[in-house]
């Protein structure tokens, strides 16, 4: 009789589902998500969910705070062709360039609203990809950006922050309208 113990498991990954995006200002967006303990089928779902709802959207990121998951979860796909998902669990930004670049922003918990902002240009990104292995990349252009934009998201922090007093009144103003057109 077979030992099917020795087998490798394969990850149980059910339908990926369209998960909803919080809209900013809504308080939930301001939650700090907590270190994932383990890299198991739950996170493998969350990430297939996330990469989902991202593509759809359609963005180049998203961070599970905006998806109402408050665990270090981000997904981030800058590719032409929608083929090259980098998946983010538990990152940390383990050198940041001296010289910054500013750029303009986006954001699905915003929709309709870019802006820019100063960053700094150049991150390397230390975390676990959905083996529950360690990776570090460098990153530049969009994607430093975007990996910037999304531990934000993870610290609770949304890119209109960044922006003037005014400017963040206005952009409160025209999502109420948005909230109530929907
Ligand atoms: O965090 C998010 O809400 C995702 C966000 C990521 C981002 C983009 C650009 C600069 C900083 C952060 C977006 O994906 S916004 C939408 C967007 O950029 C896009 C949409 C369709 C095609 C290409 C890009
Ligand atoms: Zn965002």
């Amino acid at each position: 009789m077979a030992d099917f113990r020795a087998l490798p498991c394969a990850p149980i990954i059910h339908n990926m589902a369209l998960l909803k995006i919080l809209n900013y200002p809504d308080k939930r967006l301001n939650k700090v998500a907590k270190p994932v303990a383990a890299v198991d089928d739950r996170i493998r779902q969350l990430v297939a969910d996330m990469a989902e709802t991202m593509y759809a959207a359609p963005g180049v990121g998203l961070a599970a705070t905006q998806v109402d998951a408050h665990e270090r979860v981000i997904v981030i796909d800058i590719s032409d062709a929608h083929d090259e998902l980098l998946v983010f669990i538990n990152p940390e930004i383990v050198w940041s360039s001296e010289t910054k670049k500013e750029w303009e922003e986006g954001c699905l918990s915003v929709p309709g609203i870019y802006d820019f902002v100063e960053r700094p240009e150049k991150v390397r990104v230390k975390a676990l990809n959905e083996k529950g292995e360690t990776f570090e990349i460098d990153c530049d252009g969009l994607l430093a950006v975007c990996i910037q934009h999304e531990m934000d998201h993870l610290a609770g922090h949304v890119f209109v922050e960044y922006l003037s007093t005014l400017k963040q009144t206005r952009i409160r103003g025209k999502m109420k309208k948005l909230e109530k057109a929907l």
